[in-house]
């Protein structure tokens, strides 16, 4: 039977090796409210290359949103003066740079509420990349890092959008959403008004929620794996480990996106937990503090940003974009490969392992770690498929299913965040029922 080691509970899916962006059907956004007619977008070659977004453009957003809470009670939460200005900044920066911008008006608490609604002409109208932040503040304060860091930072990327005339494959579509902190009412306004042939057209949805936190941290959400991965590609291209997102769920605007089954992703930078000392050691800043102190406070100002993760989360965003919005998806992270025969003895045998060595990939294995198997064996009911971690845990991937049928090639997404990734890895194979007989053809990892 199994082996004597531990057994997790693996969150292990058998999936097969699909396309990164289901291709999705036709037309443009048709949301409800007033449309601003587009400046003509010229033909020029996309820029491949993500670019670096400034920094000082994103604070110099931040610095108007301040100004704009401070002539107006010291706030822009929904309902209020300070929100209808803040929309009126962005949606003007948007339509000078070539944006078809609509505002879409909702009612709550007995208040008018405004979502920004800004698409790039050009792209593939059926395959369309949104990006959003919520763009209103609380009442208690001018909302800087919350959430003026995600709006400011998705809006320099649509300038740099425009600044590249990038022509990306997919459409191209960005969000400000009002009533966030009511209840993600904007968001939930926008997704349950767009007709079912609107909503299968948008192959993913990025959220950008406190992403300047002063005592940042730099959490990924663990939704879409595409989209996962490719933030975490980002920040393993500059160095940064980083964490899944775990408390997010259900706590952003791409709650009403996933609960529509749209794929999901985003970056966030803490609100109000605590910083562990190991998270400090990893990422600097002071353990034992809230990763923003200021969180739904006053003193959520413009003096409440660490640049630093201002500036690394926006070009992440713009990474994010430039790759998601290609043709080409970003390919996944470094992979591992064993392709050496190895004979599965017949029952009563004794289990056999074929090893991958991995090195040289930072911190722990992703939620995401991606197992190929290619097994050849007749009657594949015979077999128990495992993957052995490094420090021994069990994987259980196949657990003599299939019955009859002959051999397992087949794709796996384990859990494997609390694994260290260094180290050998093992896939291990026993036969479990008399007659029928094969091998281990080969396997790979994909981190
Ligand atoms: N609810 C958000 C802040 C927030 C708290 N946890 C998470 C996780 C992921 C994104 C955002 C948040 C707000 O107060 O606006
Ligand atoms: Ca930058
Ligand atoms: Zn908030
Ligand atoms: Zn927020």
């Amino acid at each position: 039977m199994s082996p004597s080691v531990p057994r997790r509970l693996a969150a292990v899916t058998a999936v097969a090796v699909a396309g990164l962006f289901a291709a999705t059907a036709p037309s443009a956004l048709a949301a409800p409210g007033t449309v601003t007619a587009p400046a003509a977008v010229s033909a020029v070659a996309a820029a491949p290359t993500p670019p670096d977004i400034p920094v000082a453009n994103v604070k110099a957003h931040l610095a108007q949103l301040q100004s704009i809470a401070t002539a107006n009670g010291g706030n822009r939460a929904h309902g209020k003066a300070g929100y209808k200005a803040s929309i009126d900044y962005v949606k003007a920066k948007l339509d000078a740079a070539g944006f078809t911008t609509t505002l879409q008006t909702f009612t709550s608490s007995g208040a008018t509420g405004y979502n920004l609604i800004a698409d790039w002409p050009g792209g593939d109208p059926n395959s369309v990349l949104m990006s959003g932040s919520h763009l209103d503040s609380v009442n208690a304060g001018p909302g800087i890092n919350d959430n003026g860091s995600g709006s400011a930072a998705i809006l320099e990327t649509a300038l740099a959008v425009s600044r590249a005339q990038l022509q990306p494959t997919k459409h191209l579509r960005f969000g400000w959403w009002g009533a966030e902190e009511l209840g993600m009412i904007g968001s939930k306004y926008y997704v349950n008004n767009l007709p079912a042939a609107e909503k299968s057209k948008i192959s993913g949805y990025l959220n950008f929620d406190m992403i300047g936190s002063p005592n940042p941290g730099y959490f990924v959400y663990d939704d879409d794996p595409t989209i996962e991965q490719t933030f975490k590609n980002f920040y393993v291209g500059v160095g940064i480990p980083t964490e899944i997102e775990t408390e997010g769920d259900g706590r952003s605007d791409h709650a009403p996106f996933k609960d529509a089954g749209i794929p999901v992703g985003g970056l966030f930078s803490g609100a109000d937990y605590t910083k562990t000392a190991a998270q400090a050691q990893k990422w600097g800043g002071t353990s034992g503090k809230a990763f923003d102190a200021c969180y739904h406070a006053s003193c959520d100002t413009s003096a409440n940003i660490d640049d630093t993760a201002l500036d690394r989360n926006s070009d992440a965003i713009a990474y994010a974009v430039w790759n998601l919005g290609a043709a080409t998806p970003v390919p996944p992270g470094p992979s591992f490969e064993n392709t050496a025969d190895v004979n599965i003895p017949d029952s009563p045998g004794a289990a056999v392992t074929s090893p991958i060595t991995v090195s040289g990939v930072t911190g722990n294995a992703p939620a995401t770690l991606k197992v190929d198997v290619n097994i050849v064996h007749t009657y594949v009911g015979d077999l128990v498929v495992d993957l052995v971690a490094p420090d021994g845990s069990v994987y259980n991937l196949r657990n003599r299913s299939g019955g009859s049928a002959d051999n397992i090639v087949q794709g796996f997404t384990v859990n494997a965040s609390s694994e260290v990734a260094n180290g050998v890895w093992k896939l291990q194979v026993k036969d479990l029922a008399a007659q029928d007989t094969g091998y281990i053809n080969s396997w790979k990892l994909t981190f």
